[in-house]
């Protein structure tokens, strides 16, 4: 493969409705989408996650812009390769950054797919033609709402209600809705809201039949959640502490973890997602495919890693009609019964819709040898 340009378009949508963790609130979404043209004229794209402030992790919007503009592109540009593999080789002397990695060697892998005529996920090795999803869902202003939300998505289908957790929203907001839902498959994120100084208190989560929890402990934690997963039944689930593979296998080694988020952007992209994943295979630890408020463009990516047989959970990947008006891509993504099905088209599977990319692009910036 040779790239002959690369386009970075800065793209402003906004959100049916606000999405509020234990760190904030997003209303409009600011990300970069990445588009790789070769010198056949064939484009390939990939969306950075990273947000426009370094709440989740420290990587923003300026960040991956810089990196890509000043690091990867260059790097991605000087010469031919023959597989996303050699990009990540070639990116490895950068330390973190990974959104940024990620936001290009997903837009290579598009590529990568489109030229030999298959869809991204059978590139990768996944199986499934059908993906199981779940819903990840912000906190609302009072219990009630917060209800009679989840009651609105557990009739549209979606498969497992993943709820956010903080201090003050918690065990009595979760008793509320087992109350009212005592069967529904339910989780809670925490967004690492909480220290070991609240142990009593999520170990009466034990008490809901929760599927897991969420990145309880601090952000760059693993050895704290060891320690209180020693002393809770309820799995933990390392969300924004994870950023490699060698990450992942530390966590698995402490026990701080029974179960991995694995989100591609954090970890650097769909080579190292891979490898997470095979790992995790291997050693009996469940992983799901989880989100970043994406566009089209990310969400394919996402569905795409899920189709490999150790994503024994659903995900957060949810239908382009929970985030937007109208989503980037052609047909938008939907879901059915909890279930989304796998696109067939080459690369991503969806069409990028040019027209309406243009009516959300606020800056671009074409970059070439
Ligand atoms: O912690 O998984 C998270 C959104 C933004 C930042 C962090 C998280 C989330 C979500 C939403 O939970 C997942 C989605 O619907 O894309
Ligand atoms: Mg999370």
């Amino acid at each position: 493969m040779k790239l002959d340009r690369v386009v970075l378009r800065h793209l402003q949508m906004e959100q049916k409705s606000p999405f509020t963790t234990s760190f904030g609130t997003v209303t409009t979404k600011e990300f970069i989408l990445v588009e790789v043209i070769d010198e056949d004229g064939v484009s390939g794209w990939g969306e950075s996650t990273a947000f426009q402030s370094p709440w989740y992790n420290e990587e923003t919007l300026k960040t991956n812009w810089h990196m890509l503009e000043d690091y990867l592109i260059p790097l991605s540009i000087k010469e031919p390769f023959q597989h996303p593999d050699e990009l990540n080789d070639r990116f490895g002397f950068i330390r973190k950054n990974n959104m940024a990695k990620s936001a290009i060697e997903g837009a290579v892998w598009d590529l990568y797919a489109k030229k030999q005529g298959k869809p991204l996920s059978a590139v990768i090795g996944g199986k499934r033609q059908e993906i199981e999803v779940g819903i990840s869902i912000g906190i609302q202003n009072s219990v009630d709402e917060q209800l009679s939300v989840i009651e609105g998505f557990v009739a549209e289908g979606y498969r497992r209600m993943k709820v956010k957790i903080k201090p003050g929203w918690d065990v009595d907001v979760i008793a509320a809705i087992r109350a009212r839902f005592p069967d529904i498959q339910l989780m809670a994120d925490a967004n690492s809201a909480y220290t070991l100084a609240d142990i009593d208190l999520l170990k009466q989560l034990d008490d809901y039949n929760l599927m897991m929890i969420e990145q309880p402990l601090a952000y760059d934690d693993i050895i704290d959640h060891g320690t209180l997963q020693k002393q809770i039944k309820t799995p933990i689930c390392l969300d924004e502490s994870m950023h490699s593979l060698e990450d992942t296998r530390k966590a698995v080694e402490l026990g701080s973890c029974g179960i991995i988020n694995v989100k591609i952007g954090r970890v650097g992209g769909i080579s190292e997602s891979i490898k997470i994943h095979d790992y995790c295979k291997e050693h009996g630890i469940p992983v799901w495919c989880g989100g970043m408020l994406e566009s089209g463009v990310g969400r394919a990516h996402n569905i795409a890693i899920t189709t490999l047989d150790g994503f024994t959970l659903p995900g957060d990947t949810a239908a382009s009609s929970r985030y937007w008006e109208r989503d980037i891509i052609d047909p938008e993504v939907t879901m059915k019964d909890g279930i989304i099905t796998v696109p067939t088209a080459p690369g991503i599977g969806y069409e990028v819709n040019r027209g309406v990319v243009d009516q959300y692009t606020a800056y671009a910036k074409v970059y070439r040898k």
